[in-house]
């Protein structure tokens, strides 16, 4: 009889578990269809499926993005990116020691700093401290020409040249959804700051089907984000201090 192999099997599954409203398993959607991946979307109801025994024993922090592939489960959505680039191959991580490391660094510098200080004004009551309010939107108009620097000083439309990276899919999520939620809850409008490159990059995002066909419309953001704010989520979750 002969032996089985990697190369007789039958490709597996990849089941990938997400929420649509969810900017972290938007960035694993985006990759996946970048880089042309056959999967199987599972969404889950957060606070409901993200709480039961058999999600749990899948992804013990109970987040979305997860992916079940063969026996393999990975989360967190940078984890998760990196792995279906190091599975399928593609060009979404550059090919050079010295960008893959700048890409994981503008990757962690997008958790870190963007989304702390983006969904931090965006929780702020202006009305309860203006001098705070004042204060945070400076650090994240700062963080916004930081970026902006950072494409324009390589050259390129995106953050590592011409092409699309992981570094690109960590920001993507997020700035659309600031777009929106900053203008309509803060009258914060990214357009009206000099920020030349990062408005052709947000000009660039907006041509890839990946990058519209996983994209909250602004009157789900709306919505969505009116609620949040009402429940003070985002403090209560962590990604605002
Ligand atoms: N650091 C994680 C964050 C993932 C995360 O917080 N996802 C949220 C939804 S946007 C979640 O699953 N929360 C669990 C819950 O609400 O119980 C990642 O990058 O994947």
């Amino acid at each position: 009889m002969a032996m089985s192999n990697s190369l007789d099997r039958a490709p597996e599954t990849l089941h990938f578990y997400f929420n649509r409203n969810c900017p972290y398993a938007q960035r694993s959607w985006i990759a996946l269809i970048e880089l042309g991946i056959a999967y199987d979307p599972i969404e889950i109801e957060l606070g409901k499926d993200n709480k039961t025994d058999w999600f749990r024993a899948l992804n013990p922090n109970g987040t979305v993005p997860t992916i079940k592939h063969g026996e393999t489960v990975v989360y967190e959505s940078l984890v998760v990116n990196e792995y279906l680039c190091e599975v399928f191959g593609g060009d979404l991580m550059p090919s050079t020691p010295a960008n893959r490391a700048r890409a994981r660094i503008l990757m962690s510098r997008c958790d870190a700093k963007f989304v702390k200080l983006g969904y931090s004004y965006l929780s702020h009551q202006r009305g309860e401290d203006e001098a705070k309010d004042d204060q945070l939107r400076s650090q994240l108009e700062e963080e916004l020409h930081f970026l902006d620097n950072a494409i324009g000083n390589w050259g390129g439309s995106y953050f590592l040249g011409d092409a699309l990276t992981l570094a690109d899919i960590a920001f993507i999520p997020f700035f659309q959804r600031m777009n929106v939620a900053l203008a309509s809850f803060k009258n914060f409008k990214l357009e009206n700051l000099n920020l030349p490159h990062l408005h052709a990059w947000l000009e660039a995002i907006s041509h890839r089907d990946s990058c519209s066909q996983t994209q909250m419309s602004a009157q789900q953001i709306e919505e969505v984000y009116a609620r949040f704010l009402n429940l003070d989520y985002f403090k209560r979750v962590g990604v605002a201090s």
